[in-house]
């Protein structure tokens, strides 16, 4: 199977574990990336047994209306008391611990933020995405604009890697990203805790202590579920 098909299996497994394990009624959230479109392309099936979408980027937010779904506003699925049981999206990468590094396509403080509300993170990756030390794919932090070159010599002092501006973007939230190159992350929590207390950085792609609870993983054998 070729990467593609990788990604399709997985949605369509990933689908089914929201058909068996979201209770009726219940809010899905919903992440962003080539492999949560294919996933957003399947559970859509699911829209009469799903009692609302809440979404982690625009892009994400636009595919689900565009099947026609309804997207709640977060504060309001909170303000409400209502649970959002299970947050689906993928990753760049995931290593053994199901610790993440995330926001290679720049939703990353928003993925962060419904996952903080989700009970049950479910990755969906194809094998690609797994490793055995997170690092090789550059680290994505978003900063405030004119924090960036403050942030870019604190990140040189704290990691030793190479912080690179990506040239051209801006985040939902109107910021930039570093993407920190040539890093090899032997303690995750702790770097994404040392991370959250740079001033200017609204957000870091580590997302270890709110790792994953459940990998559904797609190889060549099928797709394998590791908690
Ligand atoms: C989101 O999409 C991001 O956190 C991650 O950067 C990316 C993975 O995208 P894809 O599925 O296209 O590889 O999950």
């Amino acid at each position: 199977m070729n990467q593609n098909e990788l990604k399709q299996a997985v949605a369509r497994a990933a689908k089914d574990y929201v058909a068996t394990h979201l209770p009726a009624g219940a809010i899905l959230g919903v992440g962003t990336g080539s492999t949560a479109n294919c996933f957003i392309d399947e559970v859509a099936a699911l829209r009469e047994r799903i009692g609302g979408w809440v979404a982690s980027s625009e892009a994400t937010r636009q595919r689900l209306e565009s099947h026609g779904l309804r997207v709640l506003d977060l504060n309001e699925v909170v303000a409400r008391g209502l649970s959002m049981p299970i947050y689906v999206d993928g990753a760049d990468e995931i290593d053994a611990g199901l610790s993440m590094i995330k926001g290679g396509g720049g939703a990353l403080m928003r993925e962060k933020i419904v996952a903080a509300v989700a009970e049950t993170f479910v990755c969906i990756c194809d094998q690609s995405k797994r490793v055995e030390t997170l690092g090789g794919f550059p680290l994505p932090i978003e900063v405030i604009p004119m924090a960036r070159e403050h942030v870019r010599r604190e990140l040189i002092r704290l990691t030793g890697g190479e912080p690179r501006l990506r040239e051209g973007f801006i985040t939902d939230n109107g910021n930039e990203i570093l993407d920190v190159h040539g890093l090899a992350i032997s303690a995750p929590v702790a770097l994404e805790a040392r991370l959250e207390q740079i001033t200017g950085i609204v957000c870091n792609g580590l997302f270890a202590r709110r790792g994953a609870d459940v990998l559904l993983l797609a190889g060549s054998q099928g797709v394998k579920t590791c908690t």
